[in-house]
Parts: C-alpha cells; structure tokens; sequence
C-alpha cells in the first residue's frame, strides 16, 4: 500500500482544489489498496474553503516540496489534477513518481518511465473529467460530492460563458442541477461571491491566479484577475503594473500578462511588461498603458496562452 499525494497546480484556484480532492475521494471508493490524500501548492481559494466548510471536508493541507527519497525508502507517488507541466507543479516534482494524470490543459514536456493513469479531455474543468470518472467507476457522487464538482465546473467555465465549455460540461452541469434541485447559474453566482477578491491589493491581483510557461526558453507568466467589477481595478493600473513588475522580477519572469477580466461584461482588460512582443503579437493588441480591453475573453487557456504560444512558432 502507497500514499500518493493528489494535488492540482500552483497558484490553486477553485477546480484545481476541488479536483484533487473529489478524486481522492473517488479513488478511495475504489479500495484499490492505496490511500490517496489531497495537497494544495497555494493558498487556498475563499470559495473553495467555503464549498468544504459547508460539507464538512477538511482542506487539503500545503504541500511545501517533495524531497528526495533516502535510501530505502519508496519515492513519493503523486497524482496530478489540473495541470501537467512541471514549471506548474510542486517543488522537487523529479523526486516523485507520477502515477496518475487528470486535466483539460496542453500537454507540454511530459515524460514518464512506466504506463501510468492519464485521463486528459479538452473539456470546461477537471471536475468534469472527475465526474466522468465517477461512472467509470460505478459510483454515484453523494449530493455533497456533486456539489463541489459543480461549483468547479461553474466557476472554471464561467457560468457555462467561456469557449472552453463542451456539451459534455452542460449536460453534467444540467444533470447536477436537477440532482441538487437548484438552478446551477444562481449556485455558480454564489460560489463567486465568496471570493474576498473585491478588496484584493494590486499584488493579490497579480498573484492569486498566475501560470507559468516555459515558451521557446522565455518564462512567461499568465496571470488571471477575475472580478464582478472591473472598475475597481482599473482605478489602480499604475499600483497593479507596479505589482506587475515585482512580481515578473522576483521569478525571473521574461514576460508577465495580466487579463483583468470582468465576468459579467464577458471580456478581459488586458495587461503586459517585460518582453512584451510575443504577446503583442499573440493576442494582435498593443502594450498600451491602461491596458487593452478585448470582449468575449474569458479563458486564459484558450484566448490568451493558446494564441501566445502559437505566436513564438511563426
Ligand atoms: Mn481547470
């Protein structure tokens, strides 16, 4: 019998939390003989802790860094959710085996000895892909088991508004509605709203919901503001650059984006510093000072990282 750790990445947001630990859970149903515990590589998101408290689920406790293994002893095996690349995973992630994969995001510099678990799917959120896993394995969630996988499947598709949303996502959002008897966009408006991010500072901005990429050998962070409100944040653009270029230097950023992006309006105010060619040439906007407003961006994935990485191959 193993422990393995089931974490999701960096910077965790609401899916990345919820994913890693309703697939524990699932996995612990199976009885396949290990003990899957939940970790977290951050902060824990407002929501998330809400949606746990409210079930009586602990939180996943912070994992710091996997440490070499000494001598004779067995090398950590670990589960990742909701991201695959190292630059976005725990410390020491090369000490561990990975035993397992789930995630909806590209598949970079990934390379493993044995045959492993892997379930990735272009679909809204992990949590989709855990509650596909759920029927694979002959379990229905409890009513709090789909509560959670729901408010990960709400925010992570924006309501159902981000591109990223499949059929599959709608039909399981609509199928847990009627489940838990609620309308799924109010449910969805409610995890939202515990976020404490309206009294976030400029550095909260920048650094609550921020990737990494490793993009033709530059570092390139993506980060990810989202609000009800916009016109808060954009009072303090000149504070939020400052954070901006603290936070690039502080991790050797070549390149730091920030999309301030108002999920009620549907589109993202769009901040760059550092390097900026390979995103003004990505997203076919200038670096202007205020930012540049662009409708319809919702998804960091899909809109904004997609478009940049394919713009350092042309
Ligand atoms: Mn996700």
């Amino acid at each position: 019998m193993s422990t393995v750790f089931v974490f999701g990445h960096k910077h965790p947001d609401n899916d990345a939390i919820l994913s890693s630990v309703m697939l524990s859970q699932l996995l612990n149903q199976t009885n396949d003989g290990n003990l899957y515990v939940p970790r977290r590589l951050g902060e824990m998101p407002d929501e998330s802790a809400a949606i746990l408290r409210s079930w009586d689920f602990p939180e996943p406790e912070l994992l710091e860094e996997i440490p070499a293994a000494r001598e004779g002893e067995e090398r950590q095996k670990v589960i990742l959710t909701d991201h695959n690349e190292e630059v976005q995973s725990v410390h020491g992630l090369r000490n561990a085996d990975i035993v397992g994969v789930v995630d909806h995001h590209r598949i970079a510099n990934f390379q493993v000895a044995s045959p492993i678990f892997f379930v990735t799917l272009p679909w809204g959120s992990s949590c989709s892909i855990v509650r596909y896993l759920f029927k694979a394995y002959g379990f229905e969630p409890t009513v709090a088991q789909a509560s959670c996988l729901l408010a990960a499947m709400m925010t992570d598709t924006v309501m159902l508004k981000s591109p990223t949303t499949t059929d599959v996502d709608r039909r399981y959002v609509r199928e847990f509605g009627e489940r838990l008897g609620l309308d799924p966009v109010d449910f969805g408006m409610n995890i939202f709203m515990n976020r404490a991010t309206g009294l976030y500072t400029p550095d909260q901005m920048v650094s609550h919901d921020i990737k990494a990429f490793e993009i033709n050998g530059k570092r390139v962070f993506i980060g990810q503001y989202e609000t009800v409100d916009k016109s808060a944040a954009l009072g303090k653009i000149p504070q939020i650059r400052e954070a901006m270029e603290r936070f690039r230097k502080a991790k050797n950023g070549d390149t730091l984006v920030l999309c301030i992006t108002d999920i009620l309006e549907e589109g993202s105010q769009v901040l760059m510093c550092g390097d900026t060619s390979l995103p003004r040439r990505g997203l076919g906007i200038a670096d202007a000072p205020e930012g540049v407003w662009i409708p319809g961006v919702l998804s960091r994935k899909k809109q904004v990282a997609a478009p940049i990485i394919a713009a350092s191959g042309e």
